[in-house]
């Protein structure tokens, strides 16, 4: 059994890892924002017998996650798996008519927050000299499409980031693996239209897009392997999307 922190786990690819791993017996740190999701989730994972614990806050701020780690028992820190997942995509414009807004959101969450997270939980694995980090990017972070600019950036920058902790954990004996998943329908799109259900819909209506559980299966099976093998990178896109640009 393992300790396993998943960061937004209130919807899409975080709240289908919580389901995979939990009906795995494994124990859960469950994060996000939204209060009523995480109650919901968590009711569900208890009727299964599933050991959860829920923290509440937003990964932008970074004494709300000092605190909500040191809030966690001797034995809840004890973390073998952080799953930094919280992120998202907001507008999709060209850069000189960019929202700064928009900018901010995505930097502050998707790079700032994810430094947060490992600054906080990484000494704790390096202490134990054993853990998993596993960094959602996208294959946003490895190529550049028109209007994604500073969303291309911030996934650029996780997949630089989880090269460079390979580098510095390396010694410690932690693993770190880059997921790098291409369109997977969840409540992605919604949020890069800002609630425009209409446009968010139409992007997976072309052809069959991942599914959320498919990338918590990838998840899984990267956390499976023995301990001297770590998964350094996966790409993983739907069949009918060759890459950020060529779908059938
Ligand atoms: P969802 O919008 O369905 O889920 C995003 C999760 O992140 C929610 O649980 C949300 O919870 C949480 N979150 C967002 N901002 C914050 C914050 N400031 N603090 C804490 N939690 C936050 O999207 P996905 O499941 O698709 O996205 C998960 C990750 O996968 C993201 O990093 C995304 O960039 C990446 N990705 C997604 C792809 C896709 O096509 N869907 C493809 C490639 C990568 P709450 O609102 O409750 O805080
Ligand atoms: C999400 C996938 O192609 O919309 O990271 O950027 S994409």
């Amino acid at each position: 059994m393992k300790t396993i922190l998943i960061t937004g786990a209130t919807a899409g690819i975080g709240e289908a890892c919580a389901l995979k791993f939990g009906a795995q017996g494994h124990r859960l740190i469950l994060t996000g924002r939204r209060q009523d999701r995480l109650d919901d989730l968590v009711t569900r994972l208890r009727a299964e017998g599933v050991q959860v614990t829920p923290l509440c806050f937003d990964v932008t701020d970074k004494d709300a996650v000092d605190q909500a780690i040191a809030s966690l028992t001797k034995t809840w820190r004890e973390i073998d798996v952080l799953i930094n997942n919280a992120g998202l995509a907001v507008g999709l414009d060209l850069l000189q008519g960019g929202d700064v807004d928009d900018w901010e959101r995505m930097i502050d969450t998707n790079i700032k927050g994810l430094l947060y997270m490992t600054r906080t939980v990484a000494p704790l694995m390096v202490e134990r000299k054993q853990g998993h980090i596993i960094n959602i990017s996208s294959i946003a972070g490895k190529d550049v499409y028109k209007f994604g600019n500073v969303y291309c950036a911030t996934k650029h920058a996780v997949d630089a980031l989880s090269k460079a902790m390979r580098i510095d954990m390396v010694e410690d004996g932690i693993k770190v693996t880059n997921i790098a998943p291409g369109m997977v329908e969840t409540e992605f799109s919604l949020v890069r239209f800002k609630g425009d259900e209409q446009k968010a819909d139409k992007v997976y209506q072309q052809f069959t897009p991942l599914y959320a559980e498919d990338i918590a299966d990838a998840i899984v099976y990267v956390t499976n392997t023995p301990a001297h093998v770590c998964i350094n990178d996966m790409i993983i896109t739907p069949t009918a999307q060759a890459n950020p640009f060529y779908t059938a």
